[in-house]
């Protein structure tokens, strides 16, 4: 790779078509997309971005373009890791995950498209082919998407309605939210939906942070008898040895990973045989360096590795490695900005063979969302 001579970073706040729900974050009608596109001296290009739930998009921008932005134009190395290593140090004051690591997102995600593009490769052949401990393979393996529901306040008539849609339009595997008041009522929705999709279909469920450990061990132990494949996010993030006790005493499956947004944190769950599923997000946990660094971790513990979010990269990076487990696909509005979005047929994802992660974003679309900073109104 020749040196960088432009970056240029965005944000935009996308619109949902329809709004979404979960125990958390409540009502979300909106995501906010920071891009960067890198230009090198001989014309290639990179494309990285990463996202928010709705706040905070803003502060990852400027600290792509007041701290980075500069700063990679006189990076001189071609290493995308000692790169990622240099800019963890540049902002650890600031940093050390948070709103640093959705910044790093973008870049590093950007650094490898333009790497891979010049490279003529998909980025998950390019990554098989140069990162050491992966596997160089003609074709990729079959990486099998489910659909993500956020629908946490979805009356059931309404959620499984939303299910027969997404089955017909080819998922073989299905996410719903839970952590309704009651959990009477969670026990009840998952119970209508597992009649509904029938045994054979892979059903998730979602807390997102929702109970204390007590309340998720209790909860995991109602849910018991529905063959989850995974209870996700039971518990605040942090508490590691709180995912310990709810995989250990509450006798599902524990995934968890979109909050975690540094190499260090996944290590403190991994190690302590606390969650199943590893689900790091490339765009929250750093990019595709710390992604790869999190799927190692867990191929050496032999635990699967999922996704979150941003299917058209996660894609790549699940058939860049062995030990794939299902491919989260919910859009975050972001579809009809992207000229090729994700195909899925018949319970499988297409992998695309562009070069890079291929994805390529409609910026004409796009410009009217543009987010300028201090112009949305306040509450008070
Ligand atoms: C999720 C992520 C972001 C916003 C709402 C819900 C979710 C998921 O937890 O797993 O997709
Ligand atoms: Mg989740």
């Amino acid at each position: 790779m020749t040196r960088l001579a432009s970056v240029c970073a965005d944000c935009f706040r996308i619109p949902l078509p329809t709004a979404v729900s979960d125990s958390t974050h409540g009502t979300i009608e909106a995501f906010q997309l920071i891009t960067v596109r890198l230009t090198d001296t001989d014309g290639a290009t990179g494309l990285g971005y990463t996202f928010t739930v709705g706040q905070g998009g803003t502060a990852v921008r400027a600290l792509l373009q007041d701290d980075l932005a500069d700063w990679l134009v006189e990076w001189p190395g071609e290493e995308i890791g000692e790169l990622w290593q240099r800019m963890w140090w540049r902002l650890h004051w600031v940093g050390r995950g948070g709103v640093a690591s959705f910044a790093m997102a973008a870049v590093d995600i950007a650094m490898w498209d333009l790497q891979a593009r010049r490279a003529g490769r998909p980025l998950w052949k390019h990554l098989r082919e140069t990162v050491d401990w992966l596997t160089p393979a003609d074709s990729p393996p079959v990486v099998t998407p489910y659909a993500g529901g956020i629908d946490l306040e979805d009356p059931v008539d309404v959620l499984l309605e939303r299910t027969q849609e997404r089955i017909a339009s080819g998922f073989r595997a299905i996410k719903m939210k839970v952590g309704r008041p009651q959990l009477a009522e969670d026990v009840a929705r998952v119970t209508a939906m597992r009649e509904t999709v029938g045994p054979e279909i892979p059903l998730m469920v979602d807390a997102n942070m929702r109970w204390s450990v007590d309340e998720a061990i209790t909860a995991a132990r109602a849910l018991d008898g529905l063959d989850l494949t995974w209870l996700e996010e039971p518990t605040a993030p942090e508490d590691w040895d709180g995912h310990a006790r709810i995989a250990s005493e509450g006798g599902l499956p524990i995934a968890a990973g979109e909050n975690l947004h540094s190499v260090a944190e996944f290590r403190e769950l991994i190690t302590r045989g606390a969650i199943s599923y590893p689900e790091p997000d490339v765009a929250t946990v750093g990019g595709i360096t710390p992604w790869l660094e999190v799927a190692r971790m867990a191929a050496e513990r032999g635990l699967p590795v999922t996704t979150h979010g941003v299917h058209d990269l996660h894609v790549h990076l699940l058939a860049a490695v062995d030990h794939a487990s299902f491919l989260e696909v919910h859009g975050f509005g972001l579809e009809r900005f992207i000229t090729d979005p994700l195909l899925i047929t018949d319970g499988r994802a297409r992998i695309p063979d562009r070069p890079g992660h291929g994805v390529a974003l409609d910026w004409n679309r796009l410009s009217r969302h543009r987010e300028i900073p201090g112009s949305r109104p306040t509450q008070d």
